[in-house]
């Protein structure tokens, strides 16, 4: 399909596409701004002028379940949202290119550099900049409806969408997270924008070494997971 051949709400038919495929949230960045991003490879977004973002919420119960360590529940769980993510990112991507639109998707939870921590691209940057929520001071991205409750997956496609906008910041003077960090790894530093690093936010190897050092190792967790300045963070957080 040629873009001087597509409906006037060809960006509204591919989002409810993604949303009757499970996503709880959608919406469209503009590339241009996240070159500035380090991605793998450097040249990722060369082609592409959009980034759809998509969110499923998590169960809210999962996380009241955790108190000072994540639960084999939890991990089970977050394997289950990463394959319904990287399934409809690929949907996404295959009707994209369908509609004639090279598109690329991005696994929702590969990590490609395991000494400094690094995927493909911040599924967060994206998420941020197509208006799904803001970066909370527990460098998470954190959604009006399910705080942090959320994960994150990414398409990369020249598909002519509308872009959507960046929302304001509402953490506030909220602590949550800072106070129940089991590291003490949140800085409590608000920001308006994103931060600069991730040391910004966070006395960054602190989480890190905890998750892989100790939480990775627990029986029937195997993999980098908390979920403790998750479960506390206010935005979402109903118990009934
Ligand atoms: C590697 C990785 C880790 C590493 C490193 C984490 C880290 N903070 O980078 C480890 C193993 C420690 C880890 C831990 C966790 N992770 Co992790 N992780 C990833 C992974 C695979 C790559 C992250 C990456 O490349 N980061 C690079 C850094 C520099 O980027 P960043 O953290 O997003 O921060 C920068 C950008 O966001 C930037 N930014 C924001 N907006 C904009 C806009 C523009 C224009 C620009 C230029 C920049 C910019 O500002 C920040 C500072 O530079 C992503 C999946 C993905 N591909 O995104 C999941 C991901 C970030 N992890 C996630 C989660 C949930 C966690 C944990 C809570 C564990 C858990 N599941 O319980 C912890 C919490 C850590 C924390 N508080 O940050 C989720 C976050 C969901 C959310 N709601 O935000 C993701 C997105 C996975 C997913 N599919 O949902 N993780």
């Amino acid at each position: 399909m040629k873009a001087q051949n597509l409906p006037v709400d060809y960006t509204e038919k591919v989002k409810a596409k993604i949303m009757g495929w499970g996503a709880d949230i959608v919406g469209v960045a503009d590339a241009e701004p996240l070159k500035a991003l380090r991605t793998d490879p450097p040249d990722l977004l060369n082609p592409f002028t959009r980034a759809i973002s998509i969110a499923v919420q998590m169960p809210v119960a999962v996380f009241e379940m955790i108190s000072d360590k994540p639960t084999p529940i939890y991990a089970s769980v977050y394997q289950t949202a990463n394959r319904i993510l990287d399934e409809i990112a690929f949907r996404t991507a295959i009707m994209l290119q369908t509609d004639g639109f090279f598109s690329l998707p991005i696994p929702a939870s590969q990590v490609l550099d395991k000494k400094d921590w690094y995927g493909a691209i911040s599924h967060k940057a994206v998420a941020r900049m197509a208006g799904l929520g803001w970066q909370g001071k527990n460098l998470l991205l954190i959604t009006p409806r399910y705080g942090s409750r959320v994960r994150l997956a990414t398409i990369l496609t020249k598909a002519p969408l509308n872009a959507d906008a960046p929302v304001e910041n509402r953490c506030g003077k909220c602590t949550s997270c800072k106070d129940a960090c089991p590291v003490g790894a949140i800085k409590g530093v608000t920001t308006q924008s994103h931060y600069e690093s991730r040391d910004e936010a966070m006395f960054f190897s602190r989480c890190a070494e905890k998750l892989e050092e100790d939480f990775a190792k627990l029986p029937e967790i195997g993999t980098q997971i908390c979920g403790i300045c998750i479960k506390v963070c206010p935005f979402g957080r109903k118990k009934d």
